[in-house]
């Protein structure tokens, strides 16, 4: 039994949604991957969030593109936590979806990221399943040190070769 879902409104969202996945591997927690939709699959869609929780979820994330109702939709029929990831659309480059996943009516919130950033949902919910698990905050912590011991590596190697030489080993 899965504790995070990770629900799109197509398999075109899940090359994206396949990051906040492998954040969650990376952190050692179990999820699966749903594809429904929230205009193609209503009745499917309402189904999935009011058995959420009885199914062992304890947060969802969900992800798409364009007139972007999924996330709330979902949220409307669940009270689990709901962070949903705005999908990039090539006709308004995502501002379609992020704008209708974050103006939810007061009552029914949606935790937002970025566009496409789905990796940081997958840290979001781990955050809120760190409240209450010490497994998962110690993956959040190493995370953490991981990514700052990182940047301390990068900038050592700047100042130790300059800047015109870490450049060209970037490319
Ligand atoms: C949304 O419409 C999906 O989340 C997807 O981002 C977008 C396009 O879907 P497809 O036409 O590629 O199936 O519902």
């Amino acid at each position: 039994m899965a504790t995070i879902g990770i629900i799109m409104g197509s398999d075109s969202d899940l090359a994206i949604m396949m990051e906040a996945g492998d954040m969650l591997d990376k952190l050692g927690i179990d999820y699966d991957y749903t594809v429904c939709s929230a205009h193609r699959l209503p009745f499917e869609t309402q189904k999935y969030a009011t058995e959420a929780s009885e199914n062992g979820l304890k947060a969802i994330i969900a992800g798409a593109g364009g007139a972007a109702h999924l996330p709330g939709v979902i949220a409307a029929y669940t009270i689990l936590p709901v962070i949903g990831v705005p999908i990039k659309t090539s006709s308004l480059s995502g501002i379609d979806s992020l704008y209708s996943i974050v103006q939810m009516p007061k009552g029914i919130p949606v935790a937002t990221v970025g566009i496409n950033g789905s990796a940081n949902a997958a840290i979001l919910a781990a955050q809120i399943l760190a409240v209450s698990d010490e497994n998962v905050q110690a993956a959040l912590l190493r995370y953490r040190q991981e990514m700052a011991a990182g940047v301390l590596a990068k900038d050592a190697e700047l100042k130790s070769i300059g800047a015109k030489k870490y450049l060209q080993n970037r490319q």
